[in-house]
């Protein structure tokens, strides 16, 4: 870029705080940065095509955007180096941008990473979604307990830009106006796309009350005030489903009005434009076009041919709640307007198939959501291969048989800008260093890599990078919460929404065990640090018993001289985008421990493996491609297969106290939960309850599997001594990460369902 760095810098200091760069506060800094890169973000070409992609979303977990800004723009590495001269360091600068955290886990975070990839690609594609006012919660911890408090973002000065456009939206009972705002998103080539995000003017921030509670009956004033983390109450819900019709409502019209600008006739919008619903989320979308598309003369069979043609449907889960399923009273009252449609589309449906299992309303007057996506859009596709074969094989089976045209894979990514170059400049520059830049634009280049993962001077290289990434890690958690690291230790780290499918209450027994271990005298040859993220959703009570558990036990640890030489555990507080790029830099191994068929596909086992982190894990979701492309050498892999758990859901013959009966050991393991030590610290209603609930029900069958993962977990610290072996299959992992490139995914999007060149 022709452009002196530290003239423009100094002179946008002198402009706005008459003051040399130097002599700048970090938080002044900050705002000098976001003005800089507004304005050249202003310049950045639109991408342009005749056909444009919308990628439609409740949640985008983008992140903090100056470093990935900067990146893409080209001018990372200048900025910093000026920061530096001036005595400033990047990195602090940061910490003064609030975070966005308009989603809750990893479909938000993917709906980011692949804007990042489309507009990299330079395919014309938006991202639409809502500007919720209060992102996802700030998670406190307070008696060991986590508690919600709300998580502001918004401010006069930010990356969002007023479009100053608005767009009606009716209701049953009322009718607002949609507020479109929008975010440029640019790609690693320089040219950009946007996030185009709604709000409603009458919002009122000041109704919520205690922590995150606040009145959910007057839509007016809090339809986009939160990201609704859950849904356990009717108002709940039903705020959920305002949300949503105003979220496609508006979106639909945009897309229209997108076409007419254009020139491009709706009899043809299919010509012209994709829609991809991330999850059921958007789902009405459907029928909401369809009611668009005719009130601008198209008949309904002309309007449902090309929505159907226009629309593509993404299946993020395969776990029964998760799926929607909205009573047709909520859909009346809050959109009346799309009732008849969605009729309609139900008996069109039966036209298609008798199966009650594929009908869009059932016998109980359920709207189901996903039924809808399958007949009424062109393609439905799972986020990972054994994902979609479960789809196709159990799931979604009867769907399958009757549209097997309609079924693709997408394994998922992550976008190499910000899981790589901007959390891990120092592995970036030595990538480089050993195999050129090509891998940056091309990730399978990445693949060249491979001959160093025997070299032991480059083995030393990587090493010393990891040392530091701890070092950063100890640091920035020392400052964040207090805690001290110790960097000579095993960090083994996992991250994610809490869920029992998850299980991150199978590495807590675990971590007990291993206690156990050493108060009966064992000497670990080398000391862990067992580090968990995680928030769980306010209303979900066991995965808050959960986090609970492990905030007391981190502490016994803690106050056990005889142990905490040899491990200690912690709990970071408030996960969120920014932890996960200091953490998972910093990891020596990867917890996938989810119970196999469960986890569609993660995504965080992506990034540490990219990182030069170890998995170990179940062959569920996309660890099963990270498996197949290292092999057995470079992975720890342990538990119950996933044909295996299909089978034992069906017979229903799985009752953990079979495992109990069978293996003392693991006794010893649970009842520590409800042991004077825990009890002495903790709640004994929250500790109780989860006891009971692992040896009576065990849902997630974390007691059938934990014999194997605490083996599988012996051998992985064990091979860890050997520290030229660990390296040689870090940088394997690293080498073979190129295929979870979210350019890949997105390539394969356009080539299959987009095609928009
Ligand atoms: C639905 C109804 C009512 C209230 C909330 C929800 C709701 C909200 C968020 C349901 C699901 C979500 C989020 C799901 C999610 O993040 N799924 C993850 O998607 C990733 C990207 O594909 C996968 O990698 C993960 O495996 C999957 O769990």
């Amino acid at each position: 870029m022709d452009l002196d760095m530290n003239q423009t810098l100094q002179s946008i200091a002198k402009h706005y705080y008459n003051k040399e760069l130097k002599d700048c506060d970090d938080r002044e800094v900050y705002y000098i940065l976001l003005d800089l890169t507004k304005n050249l973000l202003k310049d950045v070409p639109q991408i342009e095509g005749d056909k444009k992609l919308y990628y439609i979303s409740a949640e985008f977990l983008i992140g903090k955007l100056l470093s990935n800004n900067l990146l893409n723009l080209g001018i990372y590495a200048d900025v910093r180096k000026v920061l530096e001269d001036n005595g400033i360091s990047l990195a602090h600068v940061e910490e003064y941008e609030p975070e966005p955290s308009l989603g809750n886990g990893g479909l938000g975070r993917l709906a980011a990473c692949f804007l990042d990839s489309i507009a990299t690609l330079e395919l014309p594609g938006d991202g639409v979604g809502l500007n919720y006012h209060l992102g996802l919660f700030h998670q406190a911890f307070e008696d060991n307990k986590q508690k919600e408090y709300p998580d502001p973002w918004l401010s006069d000065n930010s990356w969002l830009g007023d479009t100053g456009k608005y767009y009606p939206v009716s209701f049953g009972d009322f009718d607002v106006n949609a507020h479109l705002y929008s975010i440029d998103v640019c790609g690693y080539t320089g040219k950009k796309n946007a996030l185009k995000l709604f709000d409603l003017d009458t919002v009122n921030e000041e109704i919520v009350k205690k922590g995150i509670d606040f009145d959910k009956t007057d839509i007016k004033e809090n339809l986009t005030l939160f990201l609704y983390p859950d849904d356990s109450d009717e108002k709940g819900r039903l705020l959920r489903v305002y949300q949503q019709y105003f979220l496609v409502s508006a979106g639909a019209q945009m897309i229209i009005e997108d076409m007419k600008e254009q020139g491009w006739p709706l009899e043809e919008i299919s010509r012209h434009a994709v829609i991809q619903i991330n999850d059921t989320h958007p789902s009405m979308v459907i029928p909401e076009l369809i009611r668009l598309l005719m009130e601008n003369g198209l008949t309904l069979d002309q309007a449902i041919e090309q929505t159907e043609k226009t629309c593509a449907y993404t299946n993020h889960t395969i776990l029964a709640e998760a799926l929607e399923k909205w009573p047709k009273a909520f859909l009346e009252k809050v959109a009346p307007q799309i009732m008849p449609i969605i009729e309609e589309l139900d008996k069109r449906a039966a036209l298609r198939s008798d199966n009650p299992k594929t009908a869009i309303i059932d016998e109980n007057g359920l709207v189901h959501m996903a039924n809808m996506d399958i007949h009424f859009s062109k393609s439905t596709n799972g986020v990972a291969k054994i994902h979609t074969d479960i789809l196709k094989n159990t799931e979604l089976h009867d769907f399958y048989e009757l549209y097997p045209e309609k079924f693709n894979n997408k394994t998922n990514g992550i976008t190499f800008r910000r899981w790589l170059q901007a959390c891990n400049p120092q592995l970036t520059d030595w990538i480089i260093s050993k195999i050129g830049d090509e891998f940056l634009k091309d990730a399978d280049k990445l693949e060249a890599l491979l001959p160093y993962a025997k070299d032991a001077k480059a083995q030393k290289e990587f090493a010393a990078i990891k040392q530091i990434k701890k070092e950063e890690l100890a640091d920035f958690l020392k400052n964040r919460q207090g805690v001290d690291l110790d960097t000579n230790s095993i960090f083994d780290i996992q991250v994610k929404r809490l869920h029992e499918y998850k299980r991150q209450q199978m590495n807590l027994l675990s971590a007990i065990h291993l206690y156990q271990e050493i108060k009966n005298g064992y000497k670990p040859e080398q000391k862990v640090t067992i580090i968990f993220g995680a928030k769980a959703a306010p209303a979900y009570i066991l995965a808050k018993d959960i986090i609970h558990a492990i905030l007391v036990f981190s502490q016994i640890v803690d106050n056990d001289p005889e142990v905490s030489k040899y491990m200690q555990v912690i709990m970071v507080e408030n996960y969120d985008v920014t932890c996960a790029e200091k953490l998972i830099p910093a990891a020596n191994i990867s917890e996938q421990i989810s119970l196999a068929s469960k986890e569609a596909s993660g995504t965080s086992n992506m990034k540490f493996m990219l990182n030069g982190a170890v998995t170990l894990g179940t062959d569920d979701g996309a660890n099963v491609e990270i498996h197949d492309l290292v092999g057995d050498d470079n992975i720890f892999i342990f538990g119950v297969e996933s044909e295996e758990v299909i089978e034992s859901y069906a017979k229903g013959d799985y009752h953990p106290q079979d495992v109990l009966k069978a293996d003392p050991k693991l006794n010893k393991i649970v009842d520590f939960l409800v042991g004077e030590e825990m009890m002495a610290l903790g709640d004994p209603e929250c500790l109780n309850r989860l006891y009971g609930d692992i040896t009576t029900k065990d849902w997630f069958m974390a007691l059938r599997d934990l014999d194997a993962y605490m083996a599988e977990r012996k051998k992985a610290y064990a091979a860890y001594a050997d520290q030229k072996r660990w390296n040689e299959m870090a940088i394997v992992n690293i080498a073979k990460a190129g295929y979870f490139s979210s350019d890949r995914t997105i390539a394969q999007y356009n080539d299959d369902i987009w095609k928009l060149r």
